[in-house]
């Protein structure tokens, strides 16, 4: 059986409806006011054989904050939910690098009901990065942002490395390892280990 949901988030400042399959073939149909972000959830759902589907409006007459924030969260709630309770079977890890030029983004993940995010880029704080998009709207504090609200939804201890990104062709291209490799890590830790079909992937049983 796949294991999917659909799933909406609805409230003052944001509206999402979405679909999600975590045993997809990476398909997706995605709009969100951010192309930038589009882009990226693109990659995460292909790299990751997602499918997606997420139909996104916020109040990007003020930023994109609301928007960012709460697409992280609504994607994570949707891969908690597609999971099930106590993620059975699952592999619970996962770790994939993607290089882009010169730049490597290496993600790493544990499924282990405990949100929680750390940004490593080359030991710079996020603020301190040049802006991702040409636009300049999209930054390294929102994508900071974005993955700590999936994080903890989902929720997963995950950690983002990011190195050498002055030599990548531009920030476009480093937050592309970015998401690149947070879908084959999570593509990774959702597969079901046949070894362990059916049973809590943790010696405590349960996850929380
Ligand atoms: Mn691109």
């Amino acid at each position: 059986m796949p294991r999917k949901t659909l799933f909406e988030r609805k409230t003052s400042e944001t509206q999402i409806v979405g679909a999600l399959n975590i045993d997809g073939v990476g398909k997706s149909r995605i709009k969100t006011p951010n192309g930038l972000l589009t882009h990226m959830l693109e990659l995460f759902a292909f790299h990751g054989c997602f499918d997606l589907e997420l139909e996104v409006k916020g109040d990007t007459h003020i930023d994109i904050h609301h928007t960012n924030e709460d697409i992280g969260i609504a994607l994570g709630k949707a891969f908690k939910k597609a999971l099930g309770e106590n993620n059975l079977g699952i592999k619970r890890f996962g770790s994939s690098f993607a290089p882009m030029e010169s730049t490597l983004g290496h993600s790493v993940i544990d499924i282990n009901g405990r949100g929680h995010l750390h940004l490593i880029i080359d030991g710079r704080k996020a603020g301190e990065m040049p802006a991702i998009s040409n636009q300049g709207e999209y930054t390294f504090v929102y994508l900071e942002h974005f993955l700590e609200s999936f994080a903890k939804q989902l929720p997963a201890t995950l950690i983002v490395k990011i190195e050498n990104p002055d030599n990548a062709g531009d920030m476009h291209s480093v937050a592309e390892s970015v998401f690149k490799s947070l879908g084959m890590a999570l593509d990774q830790a959702t597969t079901i280990d046949t070894r362990r079909e059916g049973q809590v992937p943790s010696t405590k049983g349960i996850i929380d």
